[in-house]
């Protein structure tokens, strides 16, 4: 039986990571959060930007993930955007990736290579989103709807990363995202995060994890199969425009 806590976007908020980690009863040793029982942590993505302690988040991913086999991880735009920068291709250095660059250009050479090609393995070896016991759990960044799950198309990825856009932008140049989850009618529980609200929010068997921890409201995790919410409060500053409501 898959035993999972899965913790939404953490945005380089290491100290919430830690305590969120030790709220669920893992212990940490050797650097890493490990459960005495038969249980292992999950990504829902966005590990890096705007926070202050990016890089300690992806070292810490890549050691469960990669090394130990003890996480799952799926990425998130934000993880996208990382892995084209670090790949040397030209992307705007904004929407926190400027603050990931500033940690990983402090770093002498031999550091930067390391969190650089870490990164590299950990988003290659990524699935676009997360099946796991017997199809009845998802993990997916910004969630997926009931026709793209076992696909992997180009629409499927821009979803899973980005949401259900339409391409129009609000007044405020944020995108139009649609309300997937409200019309979800699948059999499989969907976690996912993207979208900072201020409680998670429940709805069609859909669970969206991301309480804004970068944005002083809280880093939430799920406990699956138990489906039993644990937060821990932000030390950041509260922006309340950036938490979404849904009516
Ligand atoms: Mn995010």
């Amino acid at each position: 039986m898959m035993k999972i806590d899965i913790i939404g976007d953490i945005h380089g908020c290491f100290q919430e990571f830690i305590e969120l980690t030790l709220r669920l009863g893992y212990r940490w040793e050797d650097g890493i959060p490990l459960h005495r029982e038969n249980r292992i942590l999950g990504f829902v993505g966005d590990l890096t930007d705007r926070g202050p302690n990016s890089l300690k988040v992806i070292e810490v991913v890549w050691e469960l993930v990669i090394a130990r086999n003890q996480a799952i991880y799926t990425p998130g735009n934000h993880c996208n955007k990382l892995y084209r920068y670090f790949l040397g291709n030209k992307v705007q250095v904004t929407h926190g990736l400027e603050t990931t660059v500033a940690e990983y250009e402090s770093l002498n050479k031999a550091d930067r290579q390391s969190v650089r090609q870490k990164f590299i393995k950990l988003y290659e070896q990524a699935p676009l989103y997360a099946v796991i016991d017997d199809n009845k759990l998802i993990i997916a960044h910004a969630g997926i709807k009931q026709e793209f799950i076992g696909k992997h198309h180009h629409k499927v990825k821009e979803f899973v990363l980005y949401g259900d856009i339409t391409g129009e932008k609000h007044p405020d140049r944020t995108p139009v995202r649609r309300d997937w989850a409200k019309h979800y009618q699948g059999p499989a529980c969907i976690v996912y995060g993207h979208t900072p609200v201020k409680e998670p929010r429940m709805i069609n068997n859909t669970y969206n994890i991301d309480t804004g921890a970068v944005f002083g409201g809280k880093l939430t995790a799920l406990r699956y199969p138990e489906k039993e919410l644990i937060s821990v409060p932000s030390t950041m500053p509260y922006i309340s425009e950036k938490f979404k409501s849904f009516t």
